[in-house]
């Protein structure tokens, strides 16, 4: 695979960050997990949107305009001829200093890479995912917003750990009052009596398939209350799911061993599902 590089492809082999980058020392910068779908990139403008926005909110300048991230997106899926793929941009602080000051950090890096996927859960879209909520909270609004995808994943990845330990598919964050937060790389719905919820997003990335679902929701028809979720809900509701770049829409059929609905994937699911795939297989910006 060739790779983007402060300027240049390069076969990923020869790609390199210098150790002493602060993306690398300190996990200083922002990322965006984007996919193309059947040679047109999946809402490419609102991930570059989101990248430079976690960027400002890490007050990093990237040096580059948006319209010239874009074309590295697209440059990076010509150049390795694929169709279909997983496209990850990188936005790191700099080589600097040892020592955690920004200042130190001139330049920023500026990283593209691209791969095919495979869906993330497997088989398990046909008969859904078991998930866990964890003791590790969602990092706290005034701490790192949990708004900026940052190269500093610890948070998600010791959910990720729990969740493993207690054999669950997922882990859903809660956060540090109690409410339902999201999962380790997705966003959480419910639907209860026909109604679908889903947490504000203070507590929780601003999903771009969210929002798509969000859309999709509104075309079928099915009222969705943006709104506090606690544990009662999930565990009472008809159906759960979630929804995220790599986990696309995925049936959650147990929470905490309490099963939910019928435990297999519910009728409204398969409705947004149908939406969610129909948007991105047939949409998309072309490369
Ligand atoms: N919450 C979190 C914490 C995420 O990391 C989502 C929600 C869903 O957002 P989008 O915009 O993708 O609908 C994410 C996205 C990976 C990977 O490498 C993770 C994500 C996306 C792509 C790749 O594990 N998480």
């Amino acid at each position: 695979m060739l790779v983007y590089i402060n300027g240049k492809f390069v076969p990923e082999e020869e790609a390199s960050v210098s150790i002493f980058d602060h993306g690398f020392l300190y996990g200083d910068g922002v990322f965006e997990g984007i996919r193309a779908y059947n040679g047109r990139v999946f809402r490419l403008q609102e991930h570059v949107d989101r990248l430079f926005d976690s960027a400002k909110a890490i007050d990093l300048n990237p040096g580059i305009t948006k319209d010239e991230m874009t074309e590295i997106i697209k440059e990076t899926l010509r150049k390795n001829d694929l169709k279909a793929a997983y496209i990850r941009p990188i936005i790191t602080r700099g080589r600097g200093s040892m020592g955690m000051d920004p200042k130190s950090c001139p330049k920023p890096t500026i990283i593209c890479s691209a791969a095919p996927v495979a869906a993330m859960y497997g088989d398990l879209y046909e008969t859904g995912i078991a998930a866990v909520t964890v003791c590790v909270r969602r990092n706290a609004a005034d701490s790192l917003p949990p708004n900026v995808k940052s190269l500093n994943y610890l948070n998600n990845i010791l959910g990720k750990i729990e969740a493993n330990y207690k054999g669950g598919d997922e882990a859903i964050f809660l956060d540090h009052t109690g409410k339902v937060a999201e999962g380790s790389g997705d966003n959480i719905y419910l639907i209860k009596n026909g109604v679908m919820y889903t947490p504000h997003t203070l507590n929780n990335l601003k999903g771009i398939s969210r929002m798509v679902i969000l859309e999709v929701a509104a075309k079928l028809g099915i009222k969705v209350e943006i709104t506090d979720v606690g544990l009662y809900d999930l565990y009472t509701a008809d159906e759960v799911m979630c929804s995220g770049t790599m986990a696309e829409l995925c049936p959650v059929v147990k929470v905490d061993g309490r099963v939910i609905g019928t435990g297999k994937p519910g009728e409204v699911y398969k409705q947004l599902l149908k939406g969610f795939q129909e948007e991105t297989q047939t949409t998309g910006t072309e490369y």
